[in-house]
């Protein structure tokens, strides 16, 4: 169960964390506008540190602008409500949930009439797919739905209403005793799981889906471009057929809450040898050293959050 914090930030203010309540008849309940961001905060040894903090305030801002939603607030402005939050929640370290919502005003789907409002709340979360998701894999399905087709919901806008979409593999999966369920495009390839970007292992060389493939832009897809590409390893993006899956070396999946987690089987066919592959450690303990902060941060990716001094 989600444990709360003290604080919430709204609009620019700090609020209760019971008091982070919108009305029945919001915009966003009838007609699932809102658009929002997962984050993570991680422990180092100088401190709480937040992982890409504003690349996620950037895809914040642009899931925003395809949906015609004016944020009045800057990449800067919602990195410094980050770190004040942390600050404020006196955690060393958390999963934010940043959210951009059509409240309360009007009925009806045109939603000019109703105010944007902005939170962000955080509190200390776990391992997504369990703790041993990350050492031993999951085993996963193809799913029976189809990812968002283009031209339908926009799969480079992190909207609530994809999560729609989302649930559906996601409880397709669990009530059929799979940890995850990977969805293929409209036309067939393979797409992405209902939380996270996927990659496939084949002798040496890493594969992952292309933008066009219906995949929202991860930033851990990003990150583990580049990971990839400093190790030597390389990895491109292409069209990924179903069976694909089923021949890999390995496949694992990236995200902000998964993190790096490697796949052991999908539709109960063993991937490689039924456990973590090689170049997936490879990548997962790069990850890890990067965002706890045990390597030199060459690329800027983490946003110190300086702790207050005790007078
Ligand atoms: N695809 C989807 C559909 C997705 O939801 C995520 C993140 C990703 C890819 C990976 O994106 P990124 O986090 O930028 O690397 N899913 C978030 C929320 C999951 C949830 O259950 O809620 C997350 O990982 O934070």
């Amino acid at each position: 169960m989600l444990k709360p914090t003290a604080k919430i930030w709204h609009n620019g203010k700090f609020i209760q964390w019971d008091d982070a309540k919108i009305h029945v008849l919001a915009h966003v309940t009838s007609y699932g506008s809102s658009v929002f961001e997962g984050v993570r905060c991680y422990e180092t040894k100088s401190g709480p540190a937040i992982f890409r903090a504003r690349e996620h305030a950037r895809r914040l801002l642009d899931s925003a602008k395809i949906y015609r939603m004016d944020l009045p607030y800057s990449i800067d402005q919602l990195v410094d409500a980050m770190t004040e939050l942390v600050r404020v929640n006196d955690l060393t370290s958390c999963y934010f949930r940043p959210i951009a919502l059509r409240g309360y005003g009007d009925v009806g789907v045109l939603p000019f009439n109703n105010p944007i409002e902005v939170y962000i709340a955080c509190w200390e979360w776990g391992k997504y797919l369990g703790d041993e998701a990350i050492t031993q894999g999951v085993d996963v399905c193809v799913s029976s739905w189809t990812r968002l087709a283009p031209n339908t919901l926009p799969a480079l806008a992190k909207a609530g209403a994809n999560y729609m979409n989302s649930q559906l593999i996601r409880m397709e999966a669990h009530v059929n005793g799979y940890a995850e369920g990977i969805a293929l495009d409209n036309a067939g390839y393979v797409s992405e799981g209902s939380g996270e970007n996927i990659f496939v292992v084949r002798d040496g060389k890493i594969l992952t889906p292309p933008l066009g493939a219906s995949v929202l832009p991860g930033i851990t897809r990003d990150t583990i471009v580049q990971i990839a590409e400093s190790l030597g390893i390389p990895i491109v993006e292409g069209l990924i057929p179903r069976e694909m899956l089923y021949i890999a070396d390995e496949v694992f999946f990236s995200g902000t809450a998964v993190e790096v987690t490697p796949v052991r089987s999908v539709d109960r066919i063993v991937i490689g040898n039924g456990s973590r592959g090689p170049i997936t450690e490879r990548i997962q303990r790069a990850y890890f050293e990067i965002v706890n902060g045990q390597t030199p941060d060459r690329h800027g990716w983490l946003t110190p959050v300086q702790q207050a001094v005790a007078v």
